[in-house]
């Protein structure tokens, strides 16, 4: 019996679980591990929240809550939203929790011991305005390798790779948004050039891996590896376990993967077992499996199989990272800062989880990006699960309830066609079983629609409707095979679709208990119970009720560039006052350009003003606006502009001069 331990990437416990999370790290794994139940394998499944780092810090200073609030809310939502899917771990754990914190510092003082972590001292970004040092996210800029805009701190999103942070181009406080400076720190550092040619040697063994897992790690060693600093200067985190280590954590990205082992402790501890993670972590046989996103590539290819090669305590090396590719939606990347996602606490208030398992199962992003969309949702739950599917159910229960009171026996005999049927069926069972053993289920969808696919062809060749008028058998022998398709239906498709596939044994009366082996058995009697179709269509109204909030939900705001701050005395310089303008005209051979002009209480000034594609003159006349008044006078086309008119604009060509919401005197300062 084959023994594995199946993890899914820790997700931050900074925000709601969107569907892009779910069809890369956990539906994948879900289906995966479902699978091994049924041939019987040895597997445990666990996951949990990453709790730590600038990412949650970030966030909880912006909610105006405390870290640890925000990864308990966000915990118990993530993990609602997993029950909502079905999606079931073993276990699901966090990272702020006791037995976590202890291993990790476990782990770091092991690597220390042998070396392999050395403190130095090293430069650092550090914001004056905001009195700290810039660890990760909190520092932005230009990725020094793809030159692409928004890197952070450690990663860059745009090309993947690893930062240092000070090597950022342009960098910029994310708190406030000014230039940092750089600062000399300490800091703990894994050396991992000294794990080169331990990690090539390991990987050696895995030519059966994922092409874009080899491709990236490769290229990467190919460079040659560099040390990575393990520690920060931030305030929430794993306490750095040394005397001389005053205020620094750990680096969220050195602890999280080893919430792997401590969510198996707590399992452990929970099953009354509590040696019981042992047995996986420690036992050679046992295949340590990690699904991921492909951003967490480098973490989980290099740097933690690093990490756990140099403990005290004899733990396996992963065997396999089944990394997955992004999931667009409608064509456009997932933006969690625009709130461009499908979330699936929303979700869920719509539409049954079972059905989103399809259609990211049938779209999987496997080898490369895939694009979700609400019509590909329809189409899918409709063309496929009703029409084939469900049809294949239905026009088989309603048949055998109508003709034969539900109850089907199998023939002495089976004719030649019946043969095939099954035959063809058992080849897909084949081709299924590799399929999900090898993370492919894409393809084990569209198979497992082609098993029913068989079933609706057979039945409309042997029409069974007319048969029963002058040959029962051949009637009771038709819905007989089709029961056996649908039976071993519900055993090959309970990874994807596990509650409609109990649904349907249910209605068929089959056993709850089953396995793998029993598709090759066949019921000899069935007695159908009280049926209902398995699946509802989706309405265009329904999508176009999501198609509104996709978009509604969206802010269209581009993350704003903020200018550096300013002081109160700065402020104060500038004297802005209400003006009403008096006339305005053309400036001639300018297609922008306006002469004003204002009256400023007893004053009078001429203003030249871009205004021109806005505002037809005549139409300004008498209206009070927002001015700028002691900017220094200019000269533009011949015209000494003294002053500047206030106006806003948008990125959509969009320009509103700013009037008085009540009328108020000519001559008003504005402050
Ligand atoms: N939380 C990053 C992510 O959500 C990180 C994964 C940790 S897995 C050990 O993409
Ligand atoms: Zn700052």
């Amino acid at each position: 019996m084959e023994k594995i331990l199946v993890t899914s990437a820790l997700i931050y416990a900074n925000g709601p679980l969107h569907i892009g999370h779910v069809a890369g790290a956990y539906l994948p794994a879900d289906i995966f591990v479902r699978f091994h139940r049924l041939i019987r394998s040895n597997i445990i499944f666990v996951s949990g929240t990453d709790e730590h780092g600038a990412p949650v810090s970030i966030k909880a200073e912006k909610e105006g809550m405390t870290p640890r609030e925000l990864v308990n809310f966000y915990h118990d939502q993530i993990e609602q939203s997993f029950d909502g899917l079905n999606i079931q771990f073993d276990n699901f754990s966090g990272t702020a929790r006791k037995y976590h914190h202890e291993i990790s510092q476990k782990f770091f003082l092991s690597l220390l011991d042998k070396g392999y972590v050395v403190q130095k001292s090293s430069q650092q970004f550090y914001c004056e305005h905001d009195k700290r040092y810039l660890a990760d996210r909190y520092v932005e800029g230009v990725c020094p390798f793809c030159q692409a805009d928004g890197a952070r701190g450690d990663q860059c999103d745009s090309c993947g790779k690893l930062i240092n942070s000070i090597e950022l181009i342009e960098p910029k406080c994310k708190i406030c948004g000014n230039t940092p400076v750089i600062k000399e720190t300490n800091h703990w550092y894994l050396e991992l050039p000294k794990f080169e040619n331990m990690l090539k040697e390991w990987l050696n063994t895995k030519s059966y891996w994922k092409d874009n897992v080899l491709n990236f790690i490769m290229g990467w060693l190919n460079e040659g590896l560099r040390e990575r600093a393990i520690t920060r200067d931030i305030d929430w985190g794993i306490p750095v376990p040394l005397p001389e280590a005053e205020g620094k954590v750990l680096y969220v990205w050195f602890d999280a993967p080893i919430g792997y082992i401590s969510s198996t402790v707590e399992w452990a501890e929970k099953i009354g077992f509590p040696d019981r993670w042992k047995d996986y972590w420690f036992d050679p046989d046992c295949k340590l499996i990690h699904f991921i996103g492909k951003d967490n590539i480098p973490f989980h290819a290099l740097i933690w199989p690093s990490v756990l090669m140099e403990q005290n305590e004899p733990y396996i090396l992963p065997h396999d990272i089944p990394a997955n590719e992004y999931l667009n939606i409608a064509g456009s990347k997932v933006s969690t800062s625009r709130n461009y996602a499908i979330w699936v606490d929303e979700y869920l208030k719509y539409f049954d989880g079972e059905l989103l398992r399809y259609v990211l199962a049938a779209n999987a992003p496997e080898s490369k990006d895939a694009d979700f969309t609400w019509q590909d949702f329809q189409a899918r739950i409709n063309n496929e699960l009703a029409n084939i599917l469900g049809n294949l159910a239905n026009r088989v229960f309603t048949f055998t309830k109508k003709s034969f009171d539900g109850k089907i026996s199998r023939p002495e005999t089976l004719s030649e066609t019946s043969k095939i049927a099954f035959d063809e069926a058992q080849v897909l069972i084949d081709e299924i079983e590799s399929c999900y053993k090898n993370y492919r289920v894409r393809k084990t969808t569209s198979l497992l629609m082609d098993i029913a696919r068989i079933g609706n062809r057979y039945f409309d060749e042997r029409a069974p409707w007319k048969a029963v008028k002058t040959d029962k058998d051949h009637a009771v022998e038709t819905l007989y095979i089709c029961l056996e398709l649908l039976r071993k239906i519900t055993i090959v498709m309970t990874p994807i679709l596990p509650s409609k596939m109990k649904q349907l044994r249910e209605m068929m009366n089959l056993n709850e208990k089953f396995s793998w082996q029993n598709i090759a058995q066949e019921t000899l009697e069935y007695q159908i119970g009280v049926v209902a179709p398995l699946f509802q269509k989706i309405t265009d109204e329904q999508i176009e009720e999501q198609l509104k909030l996709l978009e509604s939900d969206q802010d269209k705001e581009v993350i704003l560039e903020h200018k550096p701050e300013i002081e109160y005395d700065d402020f104060m310089k500038l004297e802005m006052r209400i003006v009403k303008i008096l006339k305005a005209e053309k400036v001639k051979k300018s297609k922008k350009l306006l002469k004003l002009q204002v009256k400023i209480g007893s004053e009078t000034r001429e203003i030249v003003s871009g205004i021109s594609q806005y505002y037809a003159p005549e139409d300004l006349i008498g209206k009070k606006v927002l001015m700028l008044i002691n900017l220094k006078p200019r000269n533009i086309m011949g015209i000494s502009s003294q002053g500047m008119i206030l106006a806003a604009a948008d990125d959509n060509n969009n320009l509103t001069l700013l009037t008085p919401m009540a009328d108020i005197d000519d001559g008003s300062e504005v402050s």
